[in-house]
């Protein structure tokens, strides 16, 4: 079972909304962002405190990291059923965040190792910085992964290059994370959070039900064989379509109200 959080652990990761706009920060820098099931717990709550007028999140870590994976300290005396309770714990949380209704960007620097490339692995838009380094040292700890990395960073980059990662405790540099899908944007050093804020105003003008069909169908569709990938899909489309937002937003365009595309 999850912890219950002392007052005093609140302040693991804070939250503070801009409007539509909500900022979840892991705020444990001294031990460089463990997640520790008190941080898994309070990332939750967050996420369970976001008021309707929130549109899209941003994830950070306080400090030079972005956050060291799994905290290590907490493996010494668990057993078995333990084992088994703190992946299930993370995978409840990371699922929601994943699959939730706002989409959340993260903002990575520094180390993204272990847990803390499985939590980057579940948001939706991922900002590296120049200092962001990826790796998953499970091996070297003897340990496996147990936040859902298997799936989900196998998802992003494949399983041979997981499996790679693993087997040789492989470094993958931001460059590097860009070029094979762990980071969809590279930075200079502070630049972060000033993207993120800009993605962030993007996302959050889109329809909302277009975001929830991006977030919640399309990985749905990515699992499934094509003939019910294209029945989501057109199912979704159909929803989306027919709702007045769209209509309004798509007569603004046909009206010449609406910006048009330009190139990158
Ligand atoms: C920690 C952890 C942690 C730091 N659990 N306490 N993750 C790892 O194997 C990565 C382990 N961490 C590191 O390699 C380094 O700490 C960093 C490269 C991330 C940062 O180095 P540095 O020099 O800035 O900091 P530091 O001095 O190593 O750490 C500062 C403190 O944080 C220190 O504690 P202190 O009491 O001596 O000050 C560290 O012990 C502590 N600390 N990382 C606990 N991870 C769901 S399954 C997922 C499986 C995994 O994630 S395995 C990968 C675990």
């Amino acid at each position: 079972a999850l912890n219950v959080p002392t007052p005093d652990e609140t302040r693991l990761v804070t939250l503070d909304i801009d409007g539509p706009v909500a900022t979840i920060v892991l705020n444990r820098p001294e031990k460089r962002n463990a997640l520790s099931l008190s941080v898994i717990e309070r990332l939750r709550a967050c996420f369970a405190e976001l008021p309707a007028s929130v549109r899209v999140a941003i994830v950070a870590g306080a400090g030079p990291h972005f956050s060291a994976g799994l905290d290590l300290s907490e493996l010494s005396d668990a057993d078995t059923a333990d084992g088994l309770q703190h992946s299930f714990a993370w995978y409840e949380v990371f699922s929601k965040i994943q699959f939730g209704r706002v989409p959340v960007i993260g903002v990575l620097q520094g180390a993204v190792v272990g847990g803390g490339l499985e939590l980057a692995s579940c948001l939706h838009v991922r900002i590296a910085e120049e200092s962001a380094y990826f790796a998953l040292p499970e091996g070297q700890r003897g340990i496996f992964l147990g936040g859902g990395g298997s799936v989900r960073v196998s998802k992003l980059i494949g399983f041979s290059r997981v499996t790679e990662m693993m087997l040789t405790g492989h470094v993958v540099d931001a460059r590097e994370g860009h070029a094979i899908g762990l980071a969809h944007y590279v930075v200079p050093p502070g630049e972060g959070m000033r993207k993120a804020r800009e993605l962030a105003e993007r996302i959050a003008a889109n329809a909302p039900l277009s975001n929830f069909a991006i977030l919640n169908a399309l990985p749905l569709i990515a699992e499934q064989p094509m003939s019910h990938g294209l029945m989501t899909e057109a199912l979704m489309a159909t929803v989306t379509q027919s709702a007045p937002e769209a209509k309004e937003r798509v007569n603004a365009f046909l009206n010449k109200r609406a910006a048009k595309v330009g190139p990158a």
